[in-house]
């Protein structure tokens, strides 16, 4: 191999007499590579052939028991001034952090293969992608990266290229979570991973790569990595709006990127593209505006909940050559989780024993799929484009029962950083602890900035610059409850009103009112036709709640005070003047 590669090889080396494997394969991405890994994950039980007929070459997963969901209590991030991690990180000082992993990976890797893995996050030719190389002892790792990244000999020839790449060593270990670890080097952009088969663990191309390590790349270089999912709302005059939303995990992204619009708006020429449902890299271009790609190359999605009814593309995209993790299956073998309403039944649930649902649910409530995204029937041309798409608005969501109307706009770049900075969500099964717990999440980012969040804010108030032509920012909420504690929004398709909106106060020619949060919709603004919304909805998707806004600008003034003085003035005079408009 050629001497810009020395530095890989040189590595690949050293971690082989760290974890002393049987034998090391390097993966070019090939076919006959895959078939090789699947038919051994097949033999020894790794993989579960699901019925051929139905679900062409697919495979279910069961993971260990304990190990079904992302681990934000384990994740560090490994800086030499705890200040720079912040107070949204788990911290270790980078000596102790290589000490305490290193010592797990001693000989971890004897009578197993080591997988050297070079993989590209976003288009292979694109200026905005970067590239990085896993070296895992997992097969299922293996064919899960082939699926999300672009992985194979054409990385290894950019890396060779470049002379650069982002390092991450993963091993599953014993699986035991007592010795289980996901730590970050953001200065040596190095990864180190142990004790997790779980994707968001162990994939690191995906949350550790391309949120907390790019995170703190990007502030050096001046973009953002964001987890937002890109789709294009096409009108029916033919043009397309690109846009940018964040929300938690588990909250709908997906659904939201694969949106197919109600009939009427269908019939009239309406049409949603997916770009990407969990991660997005923007840059200001030459023109100003802000320039998005997927780095993905797959969906990693939440099953449970998916249906003809909720994302009929998710459901299309995932008929043949995918990988299911911890599903139910039926009886003659097709996979099912709960809400798949497809008028089948589980035989056998996520642990592989008779469903019962008195002992628990079918699937896991955090299983998911494993697919390209080149499946997805409305998976975008653009997606591919080296340049990116040009960003018209961002849009952050969570998860909020009550308080939170059904869709507001920011009046200006800082008042959206500020919107953003203080995003509430209940929390959700795709990450190990309690499910429902209101928290704090900024720009769904909460468990992946890899850098203080005071910066993080600072850096976003930053694009707004002379030359600038940033988009506008608008918060949703498809969450809101009524008094009888179901979901007052349809949601799903239903949700393309609201985009419909959004780009609608981005041409300028949908209608607002001005509240003190920013400006709201009145129900005449948006296309209500044809649902049925009760009294009760119309007033709490669309009303202001003075009272419950100045308890929560005082519990936001007081979370953003709790950064000291690392947290932007600008942001707390926001604060400060958004709280005195309400009274
Ligand atoms: C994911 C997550 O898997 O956010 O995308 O947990
Ligand atoms: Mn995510």
């Amino acid at each position: 191999m050629s001497s810009r590669l020395d530095a890989l090889n040189q590595w690949v080396l050293d971690v082989a007499r760290l974890t002393r494997p049987d034998a090391i394969h390097w993966c070019d991405g090939s076919d006959t590579e895959n078939d090789a890994l699947i038919a051994r994950m097949q033999a020894d039980g790794t993989l579960i052939k699901l019925n051929e007929r139905t679900h062409p070459d697919s495979w279910l997963h069961r993971s260990h028991p304990d190990d079904v969901a992302r681990v934000e209590h384990l994740t560090f991030v490994c800086t030499s001034e705890q200040d720079d991690a912040g107070p949204n990180n788990h911290w270790m000082s980078p000596v102790d952090g290589h000490a305490q992993m290193d010592a797990l990976f001693d000989g971890c890797m004897v009578g197993r293969t080591l997988y050297v893995i070079p993989y590209c996050m976003g288009p292979i030719d694109s200026p905005l992608s970067r590239c990085g190389v896993e070296i895992t002892d997992s097969p299922y790792v293996v064919a899960n990266m082939r699926i999300m990244t672009r992985m194979g000999a054409a990385a290894l020839a950019r890396i060779e290229r470049e002379g650069s790449f982002v390092k991450g060593l993963h091993s599953t270990g014993e699986l035991d979570p007592d010795r289980r670890f996901i730590m970050h080097f953001p200065d040596e952009l190095t990864i180190k991973s142990y004790g997790s088969g779980y994707g968001g663990n162990a994939l690191l191309g995906k949350k550790c790569h391309a949120l907390r390590i790019a995170s703190h790349q990007a502030r050096k270089e001046g973009w953002l990595a964001e987890h937002m999912l890109i789709l294009g709302l096409e009108n029916p005059q033919g043009q397309t709006h690109y846009i940018a939303a964040a929300f938690p995990s588990a909250c709908g992204k997906t659904n939201l990127a694969m949106l197919i619009p109600p009939e009427g708006y269908r019939e009239a020429g309406w049409r949603v593209w997916t770009i990407g449902d969990d991660i997005c890299w923007m840059r200001p271009g030459e023109d100003g505006r802000l320039y998005a790609i997927n780095p993905e190359a797959g969906f990693f999605g939440v099953a449970p909940g998916t249906s003809e009814k909720s994302n009929p593309n998710a459901l299309a995209t995932i008929q043949h050559d995918a990988i299911f993790t911890n599903v139910g299956v039926t009886a003659d073998n097709q996979p099912w989780w709960e809400g798949i309403d497809n008028g089948q039944q589980p035989a056998t649930d996520w642990r592989g024993e008779p469903y019962d649902p008195a002992m628990r649910p079918a699937a896991h409530p955090n299983a998911r799929f494993t697919v390209s995204a080149k499946q997805c029937p409305s998976y975008s041309p653009m997606a591919e484009d080296p340049q990116g798409v040009p960003i018209s608005a961002i849009v952050f969501g969570g998860r909020r029962a009550s308080l939170v109307p059904l869709v507001f706009e920011a009046r200006d770049w800082t008042h959206g950083v500020l919107v953003g900075a203080s995003m509430g969500s209940e929390t959700t099964a795709a990450a190990a602890g309690q499910v429902g717990v209101m928290r704090r999440d900024p720009m769904a980012m909460k468990p992946f900035c890899g850098y203080n969040f005071a910066d993080y804010f600072a850096h976003w108030l930053s694009f707004d610059r002379d030359g600038a032509k940033l988009p506008k920012v608008f918060h949703v909420n498809w969450f809101r409850k009524g008094s009888d504690g179901k979901f007052l929004w349809p949601g799903f398709g239903d949700n393309l009103r609201v985009l419909e909106w959004i780009v609608g106060r981005v041409e300028g020619t949908a209608g607002a009112v001005d509240t003190p949060i920013g400006l709201q919709p009145t129900e005449g603004d948006i296309n209500l036709g044809g649902l049925d919304l009760g009294e009760e909805a119309r007033s709490l998707l669309f009303g202001f709640d003075r009272a419950g806004w100045q308890a929560e600008l005082e519990s936001i003034g007081s979370y953003l005070e709790d950064y000291g003085p690392r947290i932007p003035v600008a942001l707390m005079e926001e604060q400060a003047r958004i709280a005195k408009s309400i009274g």
